[in-house]
């Protein structure tokens, strides 16, 4: 089922229960190439959040700044290939909110083990901010924040549950948001963790 979130932006329970193993087995195969590391902010403090990233180009951040690149930083290598999982799950769960044609070059994967948490923030590493984003929840429930365009709009907390997708677009898509810390469960599929999938389209498209 469909639920409005603000305009622009539209949950879509339970939507990726037909692929979550799927996805799973991809989070995997990604981060056999490309392991989850807890990365530094400009400001020189450690995320709880470990990341990954596949596809074209990966978000990462460190004492430079914040910034989509072609390589891992560890290795320098390429990133991982989008397992075609991700990119078919993204362009349906865009479509199905009113954004057809939606090409992600890059999916971040956030994994949260209890406690782990992210500050409200703004996604505006983008060039394009006309495109959405397609977030995808497994494991673990989280509490998600979500403000307004100003950071001193109100906060909402809403649960995000195991293959829950959110598509944040048009009005949402500067939007203040962030997630409460984890908190300890077992999740049967998934086990003690909570991993985020946000699909999105980094670099210029055209
Ligand atoms: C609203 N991730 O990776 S997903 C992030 O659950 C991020 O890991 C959170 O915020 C997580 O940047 C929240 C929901 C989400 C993602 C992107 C958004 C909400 C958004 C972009 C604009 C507005
Ligand atoms: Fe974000």
């Amino acid at each position: 089922w469909v639920e409005p979130v603000t305009p622009g932006a539209v949950i879509l329970r339970r939507f990726a229960r037909g692929c979550a193993r799927e996805l799973l087995a991809g989070i995997d195969a990604v981060a056999a190439r490309a392991p989850f590391r807890q990365m530094q902010t400009p400001g020189g403090f450690t995320m709880s959040v470990a990341m990954t990233s596949c596809g074209a180009l990966g978000w990462v951040t460190d004492r430079q700044g914040y910034r989509y690149q072609p390589r891992d930083p560890q290795d320098l290598q390429p990133w991982p290939l989008m397992p075609p999982a991700f990119l078919t799950l993204g362009q349906q769960a865009a479509e199905s909110a009113g954004f057809p044609g939606f090409m992600p070059d890059s999916c971040l994967i956030n994994r949260y083990l209890p406690g782990a948490r992210m500050a409200l923030h703004q996604d505006k590493d983008e060039r394009d901010l006309r495109a959405p984003i397609v977030s995808v929840s497994l494991g673990l429930t989280a509490r998600f924040l979500f403000g307004g365009l100003s950071r001193r709009d109100p906060v909402r907390q809403i649960p995000l549950e195991h293959c829950d997708v959110v598509v944040w677009g048009g009005p949402a898509r500067l939007a203040y948001h962030g997630i409460m810390p984890v908190r300890p469960g077992e999740h049967p599929l998934v086990g003690g963790v909570r991993y985020n999938l946000t699909l999105r389209q980094s670099g210029k498209n055209e």
